[in-house]
């Protein structure tokens, strides 16, 4: 039986890759169910924008049409930031059944990785990743827990992902537990102490901090050409709009007890929770999110670049 090519890049992505050039994978969760209209829409072609400004090639990284794209087009894009389409959200154990059946799906964190590590493209910039779930306050720990397959997939696919750590309505330190375990090395964007997100301080202590992109890059070389590690490398950036930990946390516990009452469960909980903690802070935790974003995709652009040249 013939299998259709897996992977459709843009021109533009064809030609930076086979070139050496720098390229920067783009999630589109965030568009398809992160974020409402018309932020989505905008997110996406800010973040690309920024990591234009700092040199390097935009690819978002999408299923179109029963396609898995690398360098999704402004159409498809807006395809998916329409919520009466109905657009999947594709964890890396999604794509073939959502190629086979012809629909449109953002890419997860971990669908994006697994992608750009098949594409070889090194370096991702999302918001922030998943993790560990919390339990509503009071709700007795039954079964396996709500953990991300972000997770497992950045310990297997060979990428730098440029977040802000993980999502805030997570288990912050159940999380960074999961990372050390999985060997996925964390390093702070000149910061000593693992982003909440939102917010810029979780408490939780990083061993290892980089200065700029040139250290960040010889880092991920040491990593990955040096040491043949295949697991994929956190690179942690401080939100540019924090907003102060106890406005966030009292909006996620309400959130929490919301989306048990309602029994929310699986790939809803992600963003039911996100809409919720966006409402309770009347937009300041969605002006944050998309603050975030948009400095994580400039980053992520200036270590591709420093990457690119440490190859040559
Ligand atoms: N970053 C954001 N907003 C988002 C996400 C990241 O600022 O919505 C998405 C990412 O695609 C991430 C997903 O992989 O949320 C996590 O979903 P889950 O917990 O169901 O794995
Ligand atoms: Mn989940």
């Amino acid at each position: 039986m013939a299998v259709n090519p897996p992977l459709r890049l843009a021109e533009e992505v064809r030609a930076a890759l086979a070139a050496g050039g720098p390229v920067v994978a783009l999630e589109t969760s965030v568009v398809a169910q992160g974020l409402p209209p018309p932020h989505n829409l905008e997110a996406a072609r800010r973040c690309a924008a920024a990591v234009r400004a700092a040199g390097a090639v935009p690819a978002a990284v999408a299923v179109v049409a029963g396609e898995v794209v690398v360098g999704a087009e402004d159409a498809a894009l807006e395809r998916l930031a329409d919520p009466a389409r109905r657009p999947a959200k594709a964890s890396p154990r999604d794509l073939a059944a959502l190629c086979a059946a012809g629909r449109d799906a953002g890419t997860t964190v971990a669908a994006t990785a697994a992608v750009a590590a098949l594409a070889g493209i090194r370096v991702f910039a999302t918001g922030g990743i998943g993790g560990v779930h919390r339990l509503a306050p009071g709700e007795p720990a039954a079964g396996a827990a709500d953990v991300s397959a972000d997770l497992a997939e950045l310990a297997r696919a060979p990428v730098c992902v440029v977040s802000a750590g993980p999502k805030a309505i997570l288990d912050l330190a159940a999380t960074a537990e999961a990372l050390e375990t999985l060997g996925v090395p964390v390093l702070g964007w000149r910061t000593s102490e693992l982003p909440a997100f939102y917010s810029d301080g979780s408490g939780i202590a990083l061993e290892h901090r980089v200065e700029d992109a040139a250290a960040a890059a010889r880092v991920l070389r040491l990593h990955w050409d040096a040491l043949r590690r295949r697991e994929g490398v956190l690179l942690a950036v401080p939100p540019p709009e924090a907003v102060a930990r106890e406005v966030v946390e009292a909006a996620i516990a309400a959130a929490l007890e919301d989306a048990r009452a309602r029994g929310i469960r699986g790939k809803a909980v992600t963003p039911f929770l996100l809409e919720a903690v966006s409402r309770a802070t009347r937009g300041r935790a969605r002006a944050a999110n998309l603050a975030l974003l948009e400095r994580n995709a400039a980053v992520a652009g200036e270590v591709a670049v420093a990457l690119a040249a440490a190859a040559g």
